[in-house]
């Protein structure tokens, strides 16, 4: 008899969720960044281990400064993902508990599932020790099954939780083949993958205002052609995505394309452009124009 299950990846921005979501997968599904709130939409990655299938949802991170409507919707993304799953992946980052965390733990509260509390980058801590106090201070969810310091970055301890998850999954068919690694479309994947680069080289120019579309992609022999536009809120922000001389642009193009050729395992083509969209990180029309599941309510 087969068993498949659903587990959520949650917790606040930037403590590693989608960075363990891909280790967990073995590839990369979900981009990640030193930013907050680099993951923008509910990611599903898939791994089969025999006759266990997991199924992760990587979620936004939670964040309660709520005033911009993008920010809004992302934590409704976050907190729709944890209905109705067979568990919950809590990450938190060690020696670090915020207010952020403290919301985390509310909607993780909420969910009902059995928890497994992350303690992620653990490679950080030089001092080991340290950890102990922290551990065993950390706020404890509902429904806890264990807590493991991890390292989602070198993966240290992450089998450790893949195999309660191997044992916890319950009875049912896969509802993906063995060799899928996730529910989302190549184009997806493309517009995601120019959106980390993005997000690393503008990490401080940029706060939030950037969004990418994918306008072509074809699939021709041997080749991925494919052309993205890149959205900004304003034209000065323009001329910096673009860069001196188009030095900017050229570079997140290169790294784009690389990135995507190890991905899709094939040689790529990618032509970008940068269009401005007045204000739309605030307008929900525009958010929902540009994809992002969710409302605001
Ligand atoms: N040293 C170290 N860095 C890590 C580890 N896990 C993640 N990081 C880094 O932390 C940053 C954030 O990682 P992400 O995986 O994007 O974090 P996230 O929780 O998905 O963030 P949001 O999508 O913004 O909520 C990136 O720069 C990662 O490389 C870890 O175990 N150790
Ligand atoms: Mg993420």
């Amino acid at each position: 008899m087969n068993r498949c299950g659903t587990i959520a990846i949650a917790g606040r921005p930037n403590v590693g969720k989608s960075t363990l979501l891909n280790r967990l997968v073995g590839i990369k599904v979900s981009i990640t960044a030193h930013k907050p709130q680099t993951t923008r939409h509910s990611v599903l990655g898939v791994r089969t281990h025999g006759d266990a299938q997991l199924i992760f949802v990587d979620t936004p991170g939670i964040h309660v400064d709520g005033k911009r409507v993008l920010n809004r919707v992302l934590n409704r993304t976050a907190s729709t993902a944890l209905l109705d799953v067979d568990a919950v992946v809590f990450m938190v980052q060690a020696l670090s508990w915020t207010e952020d965390d403290q919301r985390a733990l509310e909607l993780v509260n909420r969910c009902g599932a059995p928890v497994f509390m992350l303690v992620n980058k653990t490679d950080r801590v030089a001092d080991k020790p340290k950890l102990l106090p922290f551990l065993a201070d950390l706020p404890r969810p509902e429904n806890l099954r264990e807590v493991i310091p991890v390292s989602a970055k070198t993966g240290q301890n992450v089998d450790i939780l893949e195999k309660h998850l191997i044992d916890i999954v319950p009875q049912g068919e896969h509802r993906f083949d063995p060799d899928d690694f996730t529910d989302r479309s190549m184009r997806f994947l493309a517009s995601e993958l120019i959106r980390e680069q993005l997000t690393r080289f503008l990490e401080k120019e940029l706060p939030y205002s950037l969004s990418v579309g994918i306008e072509q992609f074809d699939i021709e022999e041997g080749l991925f052609r494919i052309s993205g536009v890149i959205w900004v809120e304003k034209s000065s922000q323009k001329g910096i995505v673009i860069g001196k001389q188009g030095a900017m642009l050229k570079e997140i193009g290169r790294r784009s394309r690389e990135s995507m050729e190890a991905l899709f395992g094939t040689k790529v083509f990618l032509q970008l452009w940068v269009k401005v969209k007045d204000g739309w990180a605030d307008d929900l029309r525009a958010i929902q124009s540009l994809g992002y599941e969710g409302s605001d309510d």
